[in-house]
């Protein structure tokens, strides 16, 4: 303003002063007259009681882009191995540190050197014993994780950046360029206001420096924003890379049937499908009632009740089709105290919900809790994977005391019926042999037409459980598609080269 006042001749600034008095006047005169009138505290109070207001207001339109621009601590992906979490809190923790300005957004030497941190971070958790953790690393899985990180960090930015899918890069330069002569526009225009109306260009003057302070600001939050939702992505990814999660083959694992899958439909005698089933392995002592229960669950649905002979062999798989469930396999096994380690380890292994089924009338189930604590032992170690959910049916408790009475359904908290009292102390009492939540535990009579509790309470649980098993699936599956994916890509590459080296000139010369 000075400069451009300083560049009028005196005979300029006489007109523009001349031109400016009246003007001018009317604040100091508005201000008289409100005093005759008596209306100067009206007048002071309303102006007052807006300032507040506008200043409210604003405060609150900061706030709601702050709101709109913080990242909630993100829980881990649900689909992840138990060994991923602490990699998790690793990438949070970096993610929280960022100071944008150590970090520049405009300078992409320092957007890969923090992709690298991130990495390396996440490479030391899953390779601790490793010198150099991030050279295991493959060009294909490298270039993988930049693709998918950028892809999400698009999705991020459409999803939370408010016009971010108008603004084009091009739109973004052509307002740079324009900058310089937008910015001599506006003194231009403040220049004016200053001669037009003196007190209105304070208080917009004002506001400028307001807007420019929350400005800055808000730059900043958006700069940490975008740092810590890159640092989140390049971590998501390292994450499902180091823990063998992330295929180079684009597919869903659970799309395609895994080979011993395949193996056992065929053993169910039923139609291949493509996608993976549930796989329902169903375990317990001599006569606690597995088959039975397999016969129930069936309902009157199949006439799978004949297949299954008396006392059971060998594993054998059913195929279970109910509504609400997608296709499974469920399988009947052989008493578990006789079934080699081996092949209970194997089968547990492979299995994405167990049953585990235990009389209730036979109360000494030590072996039980031993074979119990050898699967969970197991289980435990295997941090890559989520342990199938664990259900324990209690069989046989028509037979508890009073033995003669038999009269379902049962109110369990009725403590006036003496059936449902030992019922509910059944359930306990297995809870604690097992080691088990209570509320794992279902009752259910499985003895020829007294069916009873399975339609209901035991599907229901099954149903509950459904979406822990699909878990188990889906982490079997990637473990299984892993295995194969490294023979498949070599048997493509080789095919591939063979199909080069044919194609050469003269090379039976
Ligand atoms: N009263 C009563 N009988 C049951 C119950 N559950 C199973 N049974 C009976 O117990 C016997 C054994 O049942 P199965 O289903 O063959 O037991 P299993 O666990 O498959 O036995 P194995 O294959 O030999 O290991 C059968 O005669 C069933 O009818 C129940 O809840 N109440
Ligand atoms: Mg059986």
């Amino acid at each position: 303003m000075n400069i451009r006042f300083k560049r009028l001749d005196h005979w300029w600034r006489l007109a523009l002063l001349l031109w400016l008095v009246p003007v001018a006047g009317l604040l100091p005169l508005g201000a008289l007259w409100l005093h005759q009138q008596g209306l100067l505290w009206l007048w002071s109070t309303a102006l007052i009681v807006f300032s507040a207001s506008g200043y409210a207001v604003q405060f609150w339109l900061k706030q709601r882009e702050q709101r709109l621009l913080q990242i909630a601590h993100a829980p881990p992906d649900p689909d992840w191995p138990p060994n991923a979490e602490a990699a998790w809190s690793i990438v949070n923790d970096l993610a929280d540190q960022l100071d944008p300005a150590d970090w520049p957004l405009g300078d992409g030497q320092s957007l890969m050197a923090l992709a690298k941190l991130t990495l390396e971070r996440v490479a030391r958790h899953f390779h601790p014993e490793v010198k150099q953790p991030l050279l295991e690393l493959t060009l294909p899985h490298s270039l993988l994780i930049i693709e998918r990180a950028c892809r999400d960090l698009r999705d991020t930015l459409t999803e939370q950046v408010p016009f971010s899918h108008q603004l084009t890069l091009g739109t973004l330069t052509r307002l740079y360029r324009w900058k310089p002569f937008a910015e001599r526009l506006f003194g231009l225009y403040r220049t004016g206001q200053w001669a037009i109306n003196p007190g209105q260009a304070v208080i917009s003057e004002l506001w400028k420096h307001l807007r420019e302070r929350g400005y800055a600001l808000a730059q900043q939050d958006l700069s940490r924003w975008l740092l810590q939702a890159f640092v989140r992505q390049v971590g998501r990814h390292a994450i499902a890379l180091y823990s063998g999660r992330l295929l180079l083959l684009e597919y869903v694992p659970v799309q395609q049937t895994t080979p011993e899958s395949a193996r056992d439909l065929t053993v169910a005698k039923t139609i291949q499908d493509a996608a993976e089933p549930l796989r329902i392995l169903v375990l317990g002592r001599a006569n606690a009632g597995k088959s039975s229960l397999i016969n129930a669950l069936f309902g009157q649905i199949q006439a799978a009740t004949d297949l299954i002979p008396k006392t059971t062999q060998r594993l054998m798989p059913y195929r279970l089709e109910r509504d609400g469930l997608e296709q499974a396999l469920i399988f009947d096994t052989p008493d578990a105290e006789h079934l080699a380690p081996n092949t209970l380890r194997d089968a547990a292994a492979k299995a994405d919900m167990i049953f585990w089924v235990s009389a209730a009338h036979r109360p000494d189930r030590q072996s039980e809790r031993q074979i119990l604590d050898a699967l969970r032992l197991v289980q435990n170690t295997r941090l890559e994977r989520h342990p199938p959910p664990l259900l324990v049916v209690v069989t046989h408790i028509d037979r508890l005391r009073p033995l003669r009475e038999w009269q379902p359904p049962y109110d369990l908290t009725a403590t006036e019926n003496l059936k449902a009292m030992s019922i509910q102390a059944a359930i306990t009492a297995l809870a604690t042999d097992l080691d088990v939540p209570i509320a794992s535990v279902i009752p259910v009579c499985l003895a020829d037409g007294q069916v009873y509790n399975v339609e209901d309470t035991l599907w229901v649980a099954l149903l509950n459980h459904l979406d822990q098993a699909r878990r188990t699936r889906l982490l079997r599956c990637q473990d299984d598609r892993r295995r194969n994916e490294n023979w498949t890509l070599l048997r493509r590459q080789l095919a591939n080269a063979g199909r080069f080296l044919l194609a050469l000139p003269g090379r039976f010369d």
